[in-house]
């Protein structure tokens, strides 16, 4: 295959190089610059992953910062979530949506100062969006896209590893919450999330010369525990639920087809943009939701991403992977939600998806995947 023109426009981070010199096989681009996609295999980098602990650049993880005295109007418009009890350390995962109750982005969103937010955002661009809304709305705040490099440790070694570069204090970070850590005299956001279910933390470095210096030492002090390079893995993000904006849903889908119900919070009283819309949506049901597929046994991926009832199209198969660990077929679909009905009624059977002249049969099931 061709290579990747890398310009200007398609940026590189402080991490690449050291990303190249181990060994990266694959890059994605999301929000205008490189991600790695894949470093051994998908199925290496997974257990990986899952029995040791890897350092991801995850740069891509733009920050779009809104800082100001309606700060957090900007943000609480843009959000269906009810902002309003966020405690000073908390981070958020959002579904960001328009006035019509479709997605924009889905952020973690962090409550960085009393009147600054960050939104990390997925890949679209929130910054034109928010700017939009700000100068449109009258808005006293500023919007912009602050250089900052997240880098993400993640895997079930990670405290381990994060305990011997910033002390035992990582202990007393909770699950999307953060503190600001101290690091050779400056003071790095470190929260305790991060794009994997393996568990793990995730540093917000704003100075390269210390980011390549905080990267090197993760390496060296992990050297016992197995580190490694690594980027969010198509295999593990799947089996965990975790949903790829672009991939799993886009500007066409609503929340409330994205098993997003539960950051959407459309009884109580706030002021966003996109709640009369969510609240039709809801009274009125949608005509498609985000489903799982699974077929255990199945080492083959179909090409034809089409989801069948009988005879009839019902769907389409979004993401998809083979779990080594299941030894299964998993797969996101976005299907009409009548079928889901019917096909719920008989235990998630009746589905299947062309595969040559074969029709491979799948169950459908909610996400987060159960697995027996
Ligand atoms: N970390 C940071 N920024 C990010 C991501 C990240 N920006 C892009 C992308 N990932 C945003 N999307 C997600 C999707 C899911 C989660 C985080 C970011 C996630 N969800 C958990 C879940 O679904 O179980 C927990 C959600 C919750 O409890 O609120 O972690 O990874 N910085």
């Amino acid at each position: 295959m061709a290579t990747l023109s890398i310009s200007r426009r398609i940026r590189k981070t402080p991490f690449t190089s050291r990303v190249e010199a181990l060994g990266v096989k694959a890059y994605t681009v999301y929000n205008n610059m490189l991600l790695a996609t894949e470093f051994r295999s998908f199925e290496a980098d997974y257990w990986h992953l899952c029995q040791h602990v890897q350092v991801w650049d995850v740069s891509v993880e733009r920050q779009v910062q809104i800082k100001g005295p309606d700060a957090f109007r900007l943000v609480q418009l843009m959000t269906p979530r009810n902002l309003s009890k966020a405690q000073d350390d908390q981070c958020f995962y959002l579904p960001l949506c328009d006035e019509n109750g479709l997605m924009i982005n889905d952020p973690i969103a962090i409550h960085i100062e009393q009147d600054a937010w960050w939104l990390s955002i997925a890949d679209s661009d929130v910054q034109l969006w928010a700017k939009g809304l700000a100068v449109g709305m009258g808005l006293d705040v500023d919007v912009s896209e602050p250089d900052i490099w997240p880098i993400a440790i993640q895997g079930p070694k990670a405290d381990e590893l994060m305990r011997r570069v910033f002390g035992d204090i990582v202990d007393d970070i909770r699950f999307f919450r953060y503190k600001r850590l101290d690091y050779h005299g400056r003071k790095f956001v470190v929260s305790r999330s991060g794009w994997s279910k393996q568990g793990g933390f995730e540093v917000y470095v704003d100075d390269p010369v210390l980011g390549c210096q905080l990267w090197d030492e993760l390496f060296e002090k992990g050297a016992d525990l197995n580190v490694g390079p690594g980027c969010p893995n198509l295999i593990e993000r799947i089996e965990s639920g975790l949903l790829s904006f672009g991939n799993d849903m886009d500007f066409h889908h609503s929340p409330l087809q994205c098993g997003l119900r539960k950051y959407c919070h459309l009884d109580q009283d706030i002021e966003s943009l996109s709640l009369d819309a969510l609240r039709r949506q809801d009274r009125q049901g949608v005509p498609s939701r985000l489903m799982g597929l699974m077929a255990v046994g199945q080492n083959e991926t179909p090409e034809d991403k089409t989801v069948y009832l009988e005879n009839n199209k019902i769907g389409e198969v979004f993401s998809d992977c083979l779990s080594p660990r299941y030894g299964a077929y998993l797969a996101i679909a976005m299907l009409d939600s009548q079928a889901i009905e019917k096909v719920m009624m008989n235990q998630g059977q009746g589905l299947s998806i062309n595969m040559g002249s074969q029709a491979l049969a799948v169950k459908c099931m909610e996400i987060p995947f159960e697995f027996e």
